[in-house]
């Protein structure tokens, strides 16, 4: 059950697609009280209480503990301190002694979350804007708590199907002879591929929809001759337009007043990778159908798929921070410079990257009124992804177009995936991504994945190899690193051989993989959960941070620390572990529930599945197209008869029927014997294990 509870005047956010009419009642459990700033809704904690949600943050799984500010943010440094990253899932549920319940604080603006920092017993949640809708869900258990807010908010954005395959990206690659020899490379060598990403490099000037002809004279025939490949390109596209006067999309932009504007009516403009820069107004229909069209014309070179950058907006810096320095410039410089002013100086140079003042200097048309940004600032990536979407969808309505963005708000899981953005080539980025996971699931967003083998700072093989040993499970598995880092394409180090035989397992595991994404993105389920969602009655499930369910069978639990040659794994019941090195080569070892040590070599990485559960194998493949989903070997572990519901479809359909897609694969037991049967598949069941 949903109830609505209203606050002030709050701006519409599209955030639901359910209908749900305002509540008489009084709000339980919180007590609301206007406050310095803004307008605060607190709960006491429980000591034992969990709080779950808020989509992609830092820290724990379990978000108590830590203050967390829901404001879109650049953010390349994710430090445990950071209390924004660049998306606003406003989500929680609390798991206390009573029922559990959610909240969804469905505010646009500036929310901060206090979940047992300020006070250890307090979790005092603050809109700033003091307008805001309220959503309080209660149902029976935690994963149904996530399937009526995922109802509410509508069904999740659906990739197509080559878009689960491995995809190379980097900030850098500059021209047409540089991707076919990434391509080369990979497919030479067998390293499994079907995407590779263009960055900002590929554009003039930074100029969105422009590509340098001189360093791709003929995109059309690399994009066909990619195709060929069994390779999309999958260009960038950021959210700032250049201002410069010859420019299409500039002068067009200008001259219909699609542009964010100053109070006075005049456009705005803040630099970004073009320099200076006007932002299309995304909140207004008209211009997201104006700039979803411009991505037509990359999709007529042959292009099927988009990544959306920058859409905080980040802004490095606007006319009015540039005059306030070089008003303190001058003003400073002039005198002999004492250590306050030098720091203060440093403050306002490095302040007027992504200024908030900025952010309260521009305005939006929306829902009939003139509105500042700082108002609805967390909604503008999310309508960016949404004019994309719709701009995809229109070119070609009956297939499913891959995109995906930095910035987001719950509402655009529905228009797009996300990318977990700017991570660093740490050990402990592999754990913070992990625990994105299931809190971005809980959100409606499925089709995510991080940066493997780190955005900035300089990758080691090993880090890479264990990382991707993750990224085998996220659905977008994507390596991703920053310009001027170290090559971090697999064919560059030693252990590449390693890291492809770790691909053929992302490949061989994608029957299973793309079934559960589908499953769960039609229903309202979630892909990744953490333990406590599916054991909640278990003590020792609730506090596991670093293992994650995966879909109706799985349990993951990667190694994430440097020179670690295995891990400690709670199993919350009777599991069987499969130590992979390969989608040929592994080993089936059944496990009794409770804690063990298992050994895993840097090669090797494991997958749990639960006893009397079922996972296909395919044979794999050196890119989607080339996975025979019909021809399986299952994985199991049983004391019984067993089921699993396969899904598959051709991978593009727009508008996917899943009873239409699903085939029971049925499994019978008899004197430690199994015997598989499945519609239309040919299923192995020689590697079942019974007993
Ligand atoms: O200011 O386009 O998060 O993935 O490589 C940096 C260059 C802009 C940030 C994105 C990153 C991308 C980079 N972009």
């Amino acid at each position: 059950m949903i109830r609505r509870f209203d606050y002030g005047t709050p701006l519409p956010t599209d955030a639901l697609v359910q209908e749900i009419p305002l509540c008489g009642e009084t709000l339980p459990f919180f007590t609301v009280a206007k406050t310095e700033n803004g307008l605060t809704f607190t709960y006491p904690l429980g000591r034992e209480e969990l709080i779950y949600g808020l989509g992609e943050t830092v820290r724990g799984i379990n978000k108590r503990g830590h203050i967390y500010r829901s404001w879109n943010s650049d953010e390349f440094s994710h430090h445990e301190d950071k209390q924004s990253l660049y998306a606003s899932h406003n989500l929680l549920i609390f798991s206390g002694e009573g029922k559990p319940f959610g909240v969804f604080f469905d505010d646009p603006g500036e929310v901060i979350f206090d979940l047992g920092y300020t006070g250890a017993d307090t979790a005092a949640i603050t809109s700033v804007n003091g307008d805001l809708r309220l959503y309080l869900i209660e149902e029976d258990s935690l994963n149904a708590i996530v399937r009526s807010f995922r109802q509410a908010i509508g069904q999740c954005y659906l990739p197509p199907k080559w878009a689960f395959g491995y995809i190379q990206s980097r900030w850098g690659y500059a021209a047409d002879g540089e991707v076919r020899t990434i391509v080369n490379e990979h497919r030479s060598r067998h390293i499994p591929l079907d995407g590779v990403c263009m960055d900002i490099d590929y554009m003039v000037d930074y100029k969105d929809f422009s590509w340098n002809k001189e360093a791709f004279p003929d995109l059309r025939q690399l994009s066909a001759d990619m195709k060929q490949e069994h390779i999309r390109l999958i260009p960038i596209i950021d959210a700032g337009v250049k201002q410069q006067e010859g420019y299409d999309v500039c002068d067009e932009g200008l001259r219909n007043g699609y542009f964010c504007t100053c109070e006075d009516g005049t456009p705005f403009v803040g630099a970004v990778w073009p320099g200076r820069s006007y932002f299309p107004d995304f909140f207004r229909p008209e211009v997201r159908e104006w700039f979803g069209k411009k991505y037509h014309g990359l999709m007529e070179q042959g292009i099927e798929g988009f990544w959306n950058d920058m859409n905080e907006p980040a802004l490095f810096y606007s006319e009015r921070g540039i005059a306030e320095a070089r008003q303190e410039l001058t003003k400073l410089l002039d005198m002999n410079l004492g250590l306050d002013a030098f720091f203060h100086l440093k403050d306002v140079l490095m302040g007027m990257q992504n200024n908030r003042r900025d952010y309260a200097s521009f305005y939006h048309k929306y829902a009939g009124q003139q509105v500042r940004h700082d108002r609805v600032h967390n909604l503008y990536g999310g309508f960016m992804t949404r004019a994309a979407h719709e701009g995809l969808r229109s070119y070609d309505p009956d297939k499913r177009h891959l995109i995906f963005s930095r910035a987001s708000y719950v509402g655009a899981h529905r228009w797009g995936g996300v990318w977990q953005g700017d991570n660093t080539s740490w050990w402990s980025h592999i754990l913070m991504n992990l625990k994105m996971l299931p809190s971005l699931n809980m959100c409606g967003f499925l089709y995510t994945g991080a940066d493997l083998g780190g955005f900035s700072g300089n990758t080691t093989e090993d880090l890479l190899l264990r990382w991707l040993q993750l990224g085998v499970f996220t659905p977008l598995m994507r390596n991703h690193s920053a310009l001027h880092t170290r090559d971090q394409e697999i064919y560059r180090f030693g252990m590449q051989e390693d890291m492809k035989n770790i691909l053929t397992v992302r490949y061989a595991l994608l029957p299973y993989l793309y079934s559960e994404f589908m499953k769960n993105a039609l229903t309202g389920g979630s892909m990744f959960r953490p333990l406590a969602f599916d054991y909640p009655e278990d003590a020792a499930a609730l506090r596991i941070e670093d293992q994650l369910m995966l879909g109706e069978g799985c349990m993951i639990a990667p190694v994430y620390e440097q020179n670690a040659r295995g891990r400690n794994v709670y199993l919350p019941e009777d599991m069987l572990l499969v130590r992979f090195r390969s989608a040929e080569d592994y080993c089936l070892i059944p496990m009794e529930k409770g804690r063990h040590w298992i050994d895993l070599d840097l090669n090797e990485m494991p997958l749990f599945i639960r006893k009397g559960c079922i996972v296909p194998l395919s044979r794999g493949g050196e890119w989607v197209e080339a996975v025979d989903f019909d021809t399986l070997t299952l994985l199991g572990w049983l004391d019984g008869d067993a089921a699993y519901a396969i899904y598959n479809d051709d991978g593009t359909v727009a508008a996917p029927v899943l009873a239409d897609g699903l085939r029971e694969i049925r499994v019978r037991t008899a004197d430690g014997k199994a015997a598989a049967e499945a519609q239309g598949l040919t299923v192995d069941a020689a590697k079942l294990i019974v007993g």
